[in-house]
């Protein structure tokens, strides 16, 4: 996939996490994420690309913006061969998630972000909005650790290969009553419990970097989200796995559907023979290159928060690149008006 569209995809999720912020603490879920979906599309459809969103916003009715089976780049637009060979281009699926924890946004709560990922044509498992049981690990557990082990075992799992105590291990659990029994367990392990509202996705990425304290994500989370996870858990090398969960009586929370029968119809219908399946990593985001984009709106484990400061503001991204092998952290300086007037920080 070409590297410039890798510059590029630092700026859509840069420009999303810009206009997210402006509406943090302000109480205002909607409002912060709408203002991220627009951002990120007008960004988006300026790139030299023939993109398709896979997972977006919802389907076409619900979502005006950023649906699913959306067409974006300037390829896509109706005077495109005028400047794309479409034989050139490379079709491409990406996967959005303009603004990746809106509540904690909305309540200026660390931990949200801008993110997306990209793959070529059926590169990114198109998931179906019903949630996914997700286990992350760092890589030097990977393939060791697995979703149908316990808790118990998957701790003592980790603890070997990261040399290290259970007592010293940190797992990131969602704060859902469906974890009422999960986190007794953890905490009877002898591991340490930090729950979180929202943003499973920095928590499962956090798995693989070494520093961040967090040496697993473990419950139940989106399946949308999980896609992305998976997509910069398989460049990381970090362990990943998800299995679908569509039976709202395990859930809890969430709107998934009338009944765990309508669900498994949804599924089937979507082209997703065994429900039950588990995948990996390399499984959720199977294509050739995977390139992953985040940007902080507020501050996060990983990444800085957006910071405004007189016409300017300064951002923190990460990019992961399975083709270059490389994870960027990229700190920009935003000039909002005239620069000679700009004091930058
Ligand atoms: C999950 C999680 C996300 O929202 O989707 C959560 O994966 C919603 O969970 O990271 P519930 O329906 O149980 O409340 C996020 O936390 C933010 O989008």
């Amino acid at each position: 996939m070409d590297n410039v569209i890798g510059l590029e995809i630092i700026e859509v999720v840069e420009q999303a996490a810009i206009a997210s912020a402006r509406w943090m603490g302000k109480g205002e879920k909607n409002t912060a994420d709408e203002v991220a979906v627009e951002a990120m599309r007008e960004r988006m459809n300026k790139i030299h690309m023939r993109g398709r969103i896979v997972i977006g916003e919802g389907e076409r009715d619900e979502a005006p913006m950023l649906y699913i089976g959306e067409e974006v780049g300037i390829c896509t637009q109706a005077d495109a061969k005028n400047f794309c060979n479409p034989e050139e281009l490379v079709e491409i699926d990406i996967a959005v998630d303009p603004c990746e924890g809106t509540n904690l946004v909305a309540y200026g709560q660390n931990g949200s972000m801008a993110v997306l990922a990209i793959s070529e044509k059926g590169g990114l498992l198109a998931a179906p909005d019903v949630y996914m049981k997700k286990l992350a690990a760092p890589a030097v557990a990977k393939n060791h650790v697995d979703i149908n082990k316990s808790a118990t075992e998957n701790l003592k799992i980790i603890s070997d290969c990261m040399e290290r105590a259970v007592e010293e291990l940190v797992v990131v659990v969602m704060d859902r009553p469906r974890h009422k029994d999960l986190i007794n367990e953890i905490r009877q392990a002898g591991a340490r419990v930090r729950l979180i509202s929202d943003g499973d996705v920095s928590a499962a990425i956090s798995c693989a970097f070494a520093g961040t304290n967090i040496h697993a994500l473990m419950g139940i989370g989106a399946a949308p989200e999980g896609v992305i996870s998976a997509a910069a858990m398989r460049a990381l090398g970090g362990h990943f796995q998800g299995q679908l969960i569509y039976d709202p009586a395990v859930v809890k929370t969430g709107l998934i559907g009338e009944s765990k029968e309508d669900n498994m119809a949804r599924l089937k219908e979507m082209g997703i023979e065994d429900p039950d399946k588990v995948y990996n990593a390399e499984d959720l985001a199977s294509g050739e290159t995977v390139l992953f984009a985040a940007c902080g709106i507020t501050p996060g484990t990983l990444m800085q928060g957006v910071r405004f400061f007189p016409h300017g503001a300064r951002t923190q991204s990460l990019v992961i690149s399975s083709q270059s092998k490389t994870a960027r952290f990229v700190d920009t300086v935003h000039m909002f008006g005239d620069s000679k007037t700009i004091q930058l920080r």
